[in-house]
């Protein structure tokens, strides 16, 4: 059975047949990790730093040429049955985008701030109680957590291609958990209750029918990282299929942002040959990116030293003038980043479209 499945699966990649499924977008992100680190933007085709809903536009596009690789939407609010998101972009348009990316031959993640279920208040708010028990299984909010995933089964099944095949996207839930800040975290919750909020959603969603999910866990930057730290909040082999990790950089120091990063990058190098799980940049940026030549001189090397799958750059926010994580025209970055879009090892959504 699992031979005829791979078989057809091989075929279905070599026939130029969309990849449908969890697996065929498996199968896809091996084979491009094996050309290169695909570039990804976070809200890339639906704002920019002086721009927001036009239909076409992409600050990416518009400095480098072509689309990102990867796409990143947030699904933050679609639990409180919103018709925006956090950031203000509307679901349904979400949905366009995310097919478009798709149809274009490119890919799509997905992390989720959600609200806090004990008392709606943001992913950030730190409430007194344990919000994440509340919701496991013997919790009195669980009812309204099956909820809350009946609405992310049914937004990603309503995203289909032209052929009516559900897109296949890396989901990335309860990401930053090492971290203290979001009510999944690492002071909200023990590694126990985190793992089974994973393990949790995974089964009920997989239940619900969702066969079209690369499963990505994403720690964050840690003062010191080794394997037993980062494997702190792992759910396990079987809900697992990328592991990444999320480092930003925080001073002008270009070396300690490498340092960290490299550290970081070791232990998710080192974990993921171990447990055989493919292995990405899931969140990376420095905010307005002061230092013109950042791309090429800071980013980039760092990047080409490691077997990562995707990075993905945070969003260019309409609605923050602090957060703008890649260039936009007129930006002093412009030049820069062009050549490390440019460059052999990264891969844009147009280096990317053949293997479909
Ligand atoms: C955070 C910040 C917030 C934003 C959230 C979800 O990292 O960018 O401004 O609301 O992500 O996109």
């Amino acid at each position: 059975m699992k031979k005829i499945f791979s078989f057809l699966a091989a075929f279905a990649i070599a026939t130029n047949v969309a990849a449908s499924t969890g697996s065929d977008l498996l199968q896809r992100l091996e084979k491009l990790q094996a050309k290169g680190v695909m570039f990804g933007h976070q809200d890339d085709p639906v704002y920019g730093c002086s721009w927001k809903w036009d239909e076409g536009r992409s600050d990416v596009l518009e400095t480098a040429g072509d689309y990102p690789a990867i796409m990143g939407f947030d699904l933050g609010g679609l639990e409180l049955g919103w018709e925006k998101n956090l950031d203000g972009v509307p679901f349904d348009r979400m949905q366009k985008e995310i097919v478009a990316q798709h149809e274009r031959g490119g890919i799509i993640t997905i992390s989720w701030h959600a609200y806090n279920p004990t008392n709606d208040e943001n992913s950030w708010f730190q409430p007194a109680g344990n919000a994440v028990t509340s919701i496991l299984p013997g919790g009195a909010l669980q009812p309204k957590y099956d909820k809350w995933l009946d609405k992310v089964v049914a937004f990603l099944a309503a995203c289909k291609d032209k052929e009516g095949n559900v897109v296949p996207v890396i989901f990335r839930p309860w990401h930053e958990m090492s971290g203290g800040w979001f009510w999944w975290g690492a002071t909200a919750c023990t590694s126990q209750e985190y793992r089974q909020l994973f393990q949790y959603t995974h089964k009920y969603m997989t239940e619900k029918g969702c066969d079209n999910i690369v499963w990505a866990f994403s720690p964050n930057l840690a003062d010191k990282e080794d394997v037993e730290h980062y494997m702190q909040f792992y759910p396990g082999d079987e809900y697992v299929d990328l592991i990444g990790i999320d480092v930003y950089q925080f001073s002008a120091d270009n070396k300690v942002y490498q340092d960290n990063l490299r550290r970081e990058l070791d232990v998710v190098k080192a974990v993921g040959e171990k447990q055989k799980k493919l292995i990405a940049l899931t969140e990376t940026g420095y905010q307005n990116v002061p230092d013109p030549q950042w791309f090429t001189q800071t980013l980039l090397p760092v990047v080409k030293e490691y077997p990562i799958s995707y990075v993905l750059l945070w969003r260019n926010a309409w609605d923050n003038p602090k957060e703008n994580y890649v260039a936009a025209p007129g930006k002093p970055t412009v030049k820069d980043f062009k050549r490390f879009c440019k460059d052999k090892k990264v891969l844009m959504c147009k280096d990317i479209k053949k293997t479909r």
